[in-house]
């Protein structure tokens, strides 16, 4: 029977309808690293596993994992479990991740000879098992909520390819830029490549929603962010599936008018950014989503209820809104006090839109 083809129809598309600014009955809310360190059940699955590459390298483990947030709290949508740099590992870098230390590439691009050979992977090859988590992942949720892909930015995987590792300053990015800007232009060409590529596979294995982080496109000056980072996500966006797409550029408040033209559906704001002006800035045509700090997150109830409410306020009752935090949730987050975060904005944002808070 024809019911058995179709995906399942969504029991809670309210996320998707916000992308779309069209009016919802509530502010719907996901948080930027959902799955992780915070919640008990994910380390104990970690250290079951063994180490954070097995759970995302494993489908069923990856799916388990993505679900848990949404076995806790009423979240408007599930964000795949993995991570930006499993897109340079395919390229042949060799990520590990040391403990305590975060992530490490064996092989960072530092010579013109690595960079020539640089190609994008074949998704449906090097990255299956990300499209298997996909695939698996969607099964699981049966239409409960949509489920957003991700990848990094080109510029924001350059930054760990050439480095090698995380940084305070990107101190090899920043010289390559200055003494060889058409080597790193050449690796940002293979990169866009690689990531309208991948997003693009994903959405084929069933991503409701798109979204970039560009998390390191704020360490770049207001000469250079233009050129070499939102250039390229310019370039993913025009190459996309038609899904709903989500840009976070951290650090990037100065720029929010020109991300807004980079034919994304929704703008994500950091913390710094004052949702007010963003709106008046940005005008109405595109989504915009934020921008709670997540250190509030380590706060009691009622500060994160009244913060909540700040930010909702803020971001005012018009359509257009996905609540979210600032950046990722850190591992000192309180669960319970996710669960009144959640609360709140459910409650306090439904009250705006009639009239009654
Ligand atoms: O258990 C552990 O120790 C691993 C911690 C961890 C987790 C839970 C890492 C290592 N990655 C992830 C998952 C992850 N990463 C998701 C899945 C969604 C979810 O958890 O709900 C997503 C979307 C990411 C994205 C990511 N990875 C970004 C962009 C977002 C951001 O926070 O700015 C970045 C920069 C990374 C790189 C990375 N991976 C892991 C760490 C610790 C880091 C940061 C390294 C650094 O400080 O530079």
């Amino acid at each position: 029977m024809e019911v058995h083809l179709r995906p399942p129809a969504l029991k809670n598309d309210t996320l998707l309808r916000a992308l779309a600014r069209q009016p919802t009955r509530y502010t719907p809310i996901w948080l930027m690293r959902q799955a992780g360190r915070y919640l008990p059940e994910y380390n104990a699955a970690r250290a079951k596993a063994g180490s954070f590459l097995k759970l995302a390298k494993s489908p069923a483990l990856a799916t388990e994992i993505a679900l848990q947030p949404l076995e806790r709290y009423p979240l408007d949508a599930a964000i795949l479990f993995s991570d930006i740099l499993t897109v340079p590992d395919a390229m042949g870098l060799g990520l590990s991740f040391a403990e305590g230390e975060g992530p490490r590439f064996e092989r960072p691009l530092r010579d013109e000879a690595a960079i020539a050979r640089l190609a994008a992977p074949d998704p449906g090859r090097e990255l299956r098992y990300v499209l298997d988590a996909v695939r698996e992942t969607r099964r699981a949720l049966d239409g409960r909520v949509p489920l957003i892909g991700f990848s990094g930015s080109p510029y924001t995987l350059a930054c760990y390819m050439i480095e090698g590792s995380g940084s305070d300053d990107w101190r090899h990015v920043k010289e390559m830029r200055r003494a060889r800007p058409d080597l790193l232009h050449c690796i940002l060409a293979v990169n866009a490549r690689a990531v309208a590529d991948y997003l693009n596979a994903q959405i084929e294995a069933g991503a409701q929603v798109a979204m970039l982080f560009d998390t390191w496109g704020g360490s770049l000056g207001t000469a250079d962010y233009e050129e070499f980072s939102l250039a390229y996500m310019r370039k993913v966006l025009a190459a996309l599936l038609p899904v709903p797409s989500i840009v976070f550029t951290k650090g990037g408040g100065a720029w929010l008018e020109s991300i807004a033209t980079s034919g994304c559906s929704a703008v994500g704001l950091d913390s710094t950014v004052n949702p007010r002006e963003a709106r008046s800035r940005i005008g109405k045509k595109v989504a915009l989503q934020g921008n709670l700090d997540p250190a509030v997150l380590a706060a009691p109830d009622a500060s994160v209820r009244e913060q909540a409410r700040r930010v909702l306020d803020a971001f005012g009752p018009a359509p257009g809104h996905i609540f979210n935090l600032g950046h990722g949730i850190s591992p000192d987050a309180r669960p319970d006090a996710v669960a009144a975060l959640v609360d709140e904005v459910r409650t306090y944002s439904t009250k705006l839109r009639t009239g009654l808070a």
